[in-house]
């Protein structure tokens, strides 16, 4: 039987800010809601942020996140992955804390430092609801995303080993699989391990089709067959780049946290829109999608 593709749908995140776009998910109702639609369209796996609800900030706060969790868990059986990148200023003890008391079956970890900012396109509104979104519209948000090999280290020290919660290994650039296959080696982590290659970020590798050759031919030669690989694409490139991936014998990830947009020109109305539009195209070239426990399987999760 062919293999099924895991959609994983990342609902809000940290980059795009509300006046991009109205639909994007900010108040704990709205997340759990897009969260539902999205599992429901198809994701088995549901990547989350949470925001402060007055004005829309990244928000690092576990009484926001608890007012999303059990909603969410309470409608579908879609695997929970919390972030831990949190947002731009939030330290490693913030990152954690919603993770730390969630206890989730995934969560994110990011596999290397990098420069971040929102990427020129994103920032082609002009106006803004909240002074806090200026330099995030202006593309002048000057942040270094730290990920030091200690941080990644600690991250799976007291998430992994702590709580049994496995991760979505995100590699923005070539250097992150090589960081990755590091800590394989020194027996941080082990497989499967789900490995999230990033096209577009500015910041990271270039959304090249070549780049996602070179990714995947690299995340071979260093994880064989100890790892299930995914793929995700900033902005418009997003639908092109996880169709390619789906069809090499990749797994995807799409929602409003990674783009905005369902086509050229026309924002996505919600993530489920998103989902179901993959999931169309994936299984209109004969691939089949994956159910939450199908991807609880091939990813090994404690369930
Ligand atoms: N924003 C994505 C490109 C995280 O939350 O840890 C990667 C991400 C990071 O999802
Ligand atoms: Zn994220």
């Amino acid at each position: 039987m062919a293999k099924k593709v895991i959609i994983t749908c990342a609902v809000t995140g940290a980059i795009h800010t509300p006046s991009m776009s109205p639909h994007l998910p900010i108040t704990p109702a709205e997340i759990a809601e897009q969260s539902i639609a999205a599992a429901e369209a198809g994701a088995s796996i549901i990547h989350l942020h949470a925001r402060d609800p007055n004005d829309g900030r990244p928000s690092p706060d576990p009484k926001l996140f608890m007012q999303f969790l059990p909603v969410i868990k309470q409608s579908s059986d879609a695997v929970i992955n919390i972030t831990t990148g949190g947002g731009l200023g939030m330290t490693i003890d913030e990152r954690l804390a919603a993770p730390l008391i969630a206890s989730p079956e995934m969560c994110s970890l990011n596999m290397g430092s990098m420069n971040f900012n929102i990427a020129p396109s994103a920032a082609r509104v002009k106006s803004f609801k909240h002074e806090w979104e200026k330099p995030y519209l202006e593309g002048t948000t000057n942040y270094i995303f730290r990920n030091t090999f200690q941080d990644i280290e600690q991250i799976v020290e007291r998430l992994g080993k702590g709580h049994g919660t496995r991760f979505e290994f995100e590699c923005y650039d070539v250097g992150h699989l090589y960081n990755l296959a590091h800590m394989l080696d020194r027996g941080v982590v082990e497989g499967p391990l789900f490995v999230q290659t990033i096209f577009g970020i500015l910041g990271g590798i270039g959304a090249e089709h070549r780049n996602l050759m070179f990714m995947r031919e690299t995340a071979d030669r260093l994880f064989g067959d100890q790892y299930v690989w995914s793929v995700l694409a900033a902005g418009r490139h997003q639908m092109g780049f996880t169709t390619m991936a789906g069809i090499l014998g990749g797994n995807v990830r799409v929602g409003l946290e990674d783009s905005l947009w369902i086509g050229p020109g026309k924002q996505a109305t919600s993530n489920a829109e998103q989902v179901a539009k993959i999931r169309r195209i994936l299984e209109d070239v004969g691939m089949e999608i994956a159910s939450p426990k199908e991807a609880r399987e091939m990813l090994k999760l404690k369930g």
